[in-house]
């Protein structure tokens, strides 16, 4: 097999209706393009273009799954000891590449998940600042100097990598996300193996190519494609067998806590980024206008799969109507459509069939539930589509945005997450209520409050159990050096991004020197200061 960087793309047709190439895409593992050991595949399609097929991918086997988990192990004893700035360097210069080649990674992810470009562009960009603030923690990854408590001896901590990382990440980021976990895990000395989501596999191929042509050497970052259910169950399974020294995993609540439970059971640290159904808050003395952008944009925007999209719409009573009519009438006229082709859309198709159909049956939940719909139809198609649709629904899988009222605590389409464009929209009394019901979820990943009332934004940022929260902003757009993660089902409380993921991606390694060329028994050698007897009498004084 060819090493990754001396093969071109290989073309296997140019049969799509849009004229752009299918790719015979590879595994790469320790540097090499590889099939799956029984040569099974599977494709890749634009969900906007259904007969745009991106390429074929190898259905990776448990063999490969190993073969991946090896390559990692035997690359560990050298990248671990490479010194923290050179890596540094080659994360620095993956940052500056993928600068380079932005524009054609933006329109890859645009073609695969079906993105806005100008959210593919958000989430390469992410993607970017991420290596650009991590080139330089490899000339920091300070340890500390720690006196001891006796004398001529030194203590020291170091930060030591913990091996070989499993990655696993869901295709609605499929930039930005395994930037996050992978580019802390190789700072820290580890080395990875990742399993592509299931609906990027081409674009995780570009990135992963992009890396080693920035200089990562080969079997650093080992690329598997396959699905959750194939190779991604193999890569945990590998937890039990003692292959794998940590899990950084998003995804779902239930297939997190499967995760959390055979990471627990080999005491094999993981970190799990899982749902949300993330509240907003709108108070009488908010920005209505501005509310409504943000509310609108926190529940479309993405189509609504973001794990930050916004869930549950709390209105005050107060500015209950006036809020919803404005609401509404951007709702009515989004932009709907393939961004390749037209400008302005709001947002494109699902992520793929999978996510359009787990979305449809998830809807079921509003209508169970006994949710007012006042506004959404479904699947959209030529004979069912709002006003301002773009082009051939038939040709993609495009959803209607949906709104559902009158949604109470007691519901179940108030707890669960429903991954796609639906918002349910509850009435509050006062901002006590709104604040409960705010934390009434059982998540707690994003949440915001739009308020002009300085002490309940205070409260509401003190008392919120979330991870994250906006003030006068949207539930979606965190910051790419700021920890991202959630609590209660939201995930286990490690967190992503940011300087704290380190602790994430390493473990603290406690040294101590002992110069005096003696044996000196910590706790049980060291001189004993006596307090005097008390002799002053300060009582006199009062
Ligand atoms: C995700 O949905 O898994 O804060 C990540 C945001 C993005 C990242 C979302 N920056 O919405």
């Amino acid at each position: 097999m060819p090493h990754i960087l001396e093969a071109g793309f290989e073309i296997i047709n140019y049969e799509n209706p849009n004229g752009s190439p299918s790719i015979k895409g590879y595994n790469i593992i320790n540097g090499q393009l590889k099939e799956s050991s029984n040569s099974e595949t599977f494709e890749s399609i634009n969900p906007a273009i259904l007969d745009d097929c991106l390429g074929n991918f190898p259905l990776s086997t448990k063999q490969d799954v190993e073969d991946a988990l090896h390559a990692a192990r035997d690359a560990f004893e050298s990248w671990s000891s490479t010194p923290p700035p050179t890596r540094g360097q080659i994360i620095g210069n993956m940052g500056r590449l993928l600068m380079e080649y932005k524009d054609d990674v933006v329109r890859v992810e645009t073609r695969e998940i079906g993105k806005t470009l100008k959210e593919s562009a958000g989430s390469v960009q992410e993607a970017i600042d991420t290596c650009l603030f991590f080139q330089s923690e490899g000339r920091r990854l300070y340890g500390q100097t720690v006196n001891s408590e006796l004398p001529n001896k030194e203590l020291f901590t170091y930060r030591r990598p913990l091996g070989v990382c499993g990655i696993i990440n869901a295709s609605n980021f499929p930039a930005a996300v395994p930037f996050w976990k992978m580019i802390p895990a190789i700072m820290c000395g580890n080395t990875c193996v990742w399993k592509s989501p299931q609906d990027a596999p081409l674009l995780s191929f570009v990135l992963t190519r992009i890396m080693h042509e920035a200089g990562l050497p080969d079997g650093v970052i080992n690329l598997i494609h396959g699905k959750g259910s194939g190779a991604g169950q193999h890569l945990v399974d590998a937890v039990d067998e003692g292959l794998v020294d940590k899990i950084s995993f998003t995804g779902s609540t239930s297939v997190g806590k499967m995760i959390g439970e055979i990471c627990g059971r080999n005491l094999v640290s993981c970190s799990l980024e899982l749902g949300g159904k993330n509240p907003l808050v709108v108070m009488p003395s908010a920005d209505l206008d501005n509310a409504v952008e943000g509310a609108y944009w926190a529940a479309f925007g993405t189509a609504g799969q973001r794990c930050t999209s916004l869930g549950n719409l709390i209105i005050h009573e107060e500015i209950y109507d006036e809020f919803l009519d404005k609401f509404l009438d951007k709702v009515e006229h989004t932009m709907i459509g393939d961004s390749m082709r037209f400008e302005d859309v709001l947002y494109g198709p699902m992520i793929s069939e999978r996510y359009a159909k787990d979305f449809l049956r998830d809807l079921e939940i509003c209508e169970s539930s006994g949710a007012t719909k006042i506004w959404g139809k479904g699947a959209i198609s030529e004979d069912n589509k709002p006003i301002n649709f773009q082009g051939d629904p038939s040709e993609g899988v495009y959803m209607w945005p949906h709104v559902y009222s009158d949604v109470t605590e007691d519901m179940e389409c108030f707890h669960e997450e429903i991954f796609g464009p639906v918002v349910t929209i509850v009435k509050a009394s006062d901002f006590d209520h709104a604040l409960h019901l705010a934390n009434a979820s059982p998540y707690g990943l994003s949440s915001a409050c739009y308020t002009n009332d300085r002490l309940e934004a205070y409260r509401f940022k003190s008392e919120i159990r979330a991870g994250m929260t906006g003030i006068n902003n949207s539930t979606t757009g965190a910051e790419a050096h700021l920890p991202f993660g959630g609590v209660k089902n939201s995930g286990n409380g490690t967190r992503e991004s940011g300087i704290w993921v380190i602790e994430s991606y390493s473990y603290w390694h406690a040294v101590n020197d002992e110069l005096s060329g003696k044996l000196q028994l910590a706790q049980m050698d060291v001189d004993e200061i006596h307090i005097e007897e008390a002799e002053v009498d300060y009582s006199s004084l009062a």
